[in-house]
């Protein structure tokens, strides 16, 4: 419950902080209920509207933020075919819906419809090397590591994301940063041809030299909307497998007060390195656990070469003080699992972007902003300005309010009942050193002694009603 947590990503020189946008389609009333009509008559089981494999998919984005719809029905297609079929449907319907590849959009609503049409990928996972084209052929249900770990021992994969996951076609329909981008190009660089189910049910393949080329050029970062993608077809690098430990890298974790050299070497070395074997990932994490706090900045670098010319591309970072260095030969599959897995399921998450080039202090800057930013919580800002009566610890915690309603005409409350909640608060505790909230506690709770500033409160009571005439004659809070 008080989990609050602040990642700051640069990424080769772009950076992830945070921001709001939510936007949610409204409905029109019968359509989507149309389309699944009509979906189930042309796909049978390939469509659900309950179940559990309706509710493992309503609910299986990442973000959990996106697991709270619950499309009119979900399709599962098997192939191209399928796709067609179901945007068709959808077209002719005039139905809202939404296309989910890996669910790892941080967009909310852009993963899953309420009152409309979900197509999941989740049966569409296959992909193989073609090493007469020398490509890979990928569809679009699939994770990366999944990709990685089928791949590699044929010694290639494709240029695609970072972490544990995450899926592959949203990822190359936003472009794509890869590990392997400063030698090969974005994710989306890469593409050969992409098939494609447009609005009108119709599928096309999109090369970069056919009529479809522009097609291609606009899925190169585009994003959804200008047609689902049922394959792609990528360039394979030839990456070794998990025995060729070709690279050399790991991951540094700074402390907090190291972060100002961090963002300088970062900056140098963006502005300066033009040596495409090198690569680093650079983030900033602010967590706030339980109330404490900890921020954390951590490094992935690596090279594709010896630990020497490893050890002469990252000196400036190298020389920083590190809390802990792991750093070792490498495999690229090795590289790939590097980041920890991604957040739990269950958490909310928001994202938003900057873009900022090297050499005028501007990453600093940045970072400047951003722990201002995440430092901020309510009881921050309420302990900076003099603190409150209760004055909770700084860092984050979780209020707790029972609130229990009667029937009109009920006039009393049974002894049972507040038992009950006698029972019930002793089953839940007050973690020791927080305050209950008086507003919103049990006159029996006696919410004053629980304030951290209570010896004083009784002070200033007694300096102020040296009578005691407001405990003797006014109902409210005890303990005074
Ligand atoms: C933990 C984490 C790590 C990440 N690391 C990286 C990284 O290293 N590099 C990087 O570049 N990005 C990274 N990202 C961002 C990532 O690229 C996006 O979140 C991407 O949208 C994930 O793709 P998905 O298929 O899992 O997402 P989804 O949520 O399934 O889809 C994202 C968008 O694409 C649309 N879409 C999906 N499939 C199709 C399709 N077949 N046809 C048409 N539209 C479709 C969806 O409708 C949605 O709008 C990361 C994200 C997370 C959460
Ligand atoms: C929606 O469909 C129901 C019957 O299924 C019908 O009674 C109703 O009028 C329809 N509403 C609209 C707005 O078309
Ligand atoms: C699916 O989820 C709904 C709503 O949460 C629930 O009522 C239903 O029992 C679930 N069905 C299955 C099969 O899990
Ligand atoms: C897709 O699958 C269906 C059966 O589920 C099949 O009839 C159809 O021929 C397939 N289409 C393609 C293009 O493979
Ligand atoms: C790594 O470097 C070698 C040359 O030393 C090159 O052949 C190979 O393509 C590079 N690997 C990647 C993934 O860029
Ligand atoms: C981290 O360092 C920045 C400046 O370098 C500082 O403003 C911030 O308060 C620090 N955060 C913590 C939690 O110590
Ligand atoms: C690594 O670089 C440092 C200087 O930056 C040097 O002192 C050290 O000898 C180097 N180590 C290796 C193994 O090259
Ligand atoms: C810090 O945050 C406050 C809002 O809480 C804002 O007014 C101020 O400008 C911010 N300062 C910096 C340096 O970002
Ligand atoms: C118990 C109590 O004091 N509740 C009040 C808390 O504050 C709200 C809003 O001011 C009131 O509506 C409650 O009555």
């Amino acid at each position: 419950m008080a989990r609050d947590r602040c990642l700051f990503v640069f990424a080769c020189g772009l950076l992830v902080a945070s921001s709001i946008t939510i936007v949610h389609a409204t409905s029109p009333s019968n359509s989507s209920k149309n389309a699944c009509q009509l979906l189930a008559q042309s796909l049978g089981s390939k469509v659900q509207s309950d179940g559990a494999q309706y509710n493992t998919s309503a609910q299986g984005a990442w973000n959990f933020f996106n697991q709270l719809d619950r499309p009119t029905c979900i399709v599962f297609p098997q192939n191209a075919s399928d796709v067609s079929v179901a945007m068709e449907a959808i077209y002719n319907s005039d139905s809202h819906y939404a296309v989910r590849g890996g669910g790892h959009s941080a967009m909310p609503g852009w993963n899953t419809i309420q009152d409309g049409v979900l197509i999941d990928f989740s049966l569409m996972k296959s992909f193989s090397y073609d090493a007469e084209q020398d490509s890979i052929s990928i569809e679009p249900g699939v994770l990366w590591n999944e990709v990685y770990d089928g791949l590699q021992s044929q010694g290639v994969s494709p240029v695609g994301g970072r972490e544990t996951g995450v899926g592959v076609s949203g990822l190359l329909l936003g472009g794509g940063l890869s590990y392997l981008s400063s030698a090969h190009g974005f994710a989306c660089d890469n593409y050969r041809a992409i098939d494609v189910v447009l609005p009108s049910g119709e599928l096309v393949t999109a090369t970069r030299t056919n009529q479809y080329s522009d097609l291609l050029r606009a899925l190169k970062g585009g994003g959804s909307r200008f047609g689902i993608a049922t394959r792609f077809e990528v360039n394979a690098i030839h990456t070794g497998t998990s025995a060729d430990k070709i690279w050399f890298g790991g991951s540094v974790i700074y402390p907090n007060s190291s972060s100002s050299e961090m963002l300088k070497a970062l900056d140098n070395f963006i502005y300066s390195n033009r040596d495409s074997k090198a690569v680093i990932l650079m983030g900033f994490s602010y967590e706030n656990v339980a109330g404490a706090i900890s921020t954390l900045a951590y490094a992935t670098p690596f090279y594709n070469g010896t630990w020497a010319e490893f050890n002469r591309t990252f000196a400036e970072f190298l020389a920083i003080p590190a809390i802990t260095t792991t750093l070792g030969p490498l495999s690229y599959n090795d590289i790939t699992k590097i980041l920890p897995p991604d957040a739990a399921e269950s958490e909310g998450h928001l994202y938003g972007a900057s873009s900022l080039y090297p050499s005028q202090g501007l990453f600093e800057e940045a970072f400047i902003h951003w722990s201002n930013f995440s430092a901020q919580s309510q009881i921050d800002i309420s302990n900076a300005n003099g603190g409150t009566a209760f004055s909770p610890p700084n860092g984050a915690y979780a209020a707790v309010q029972l609130a229990k309603d009667f029937f009109v005409g009920v006039t009393s409350v049974s002894p049972e009942l507040r038992d009950g909640i006698k029972l019930l608060f002793s089953q839940i505790p007050r973690s020791p050193g927080l305050p209950l909230y008086l507003n919103e506690s049990d006159e029996t709770q006696d919410a004053l002694k629980t304030y951290n500033w209570y010896q004083q409160l009784k002070k200033v009571y007694e300096k102020y009603d040296p009578t005691r005439f407001n405990v003797r004659r006014l109902f409210g809070p005890n303990g005074l």
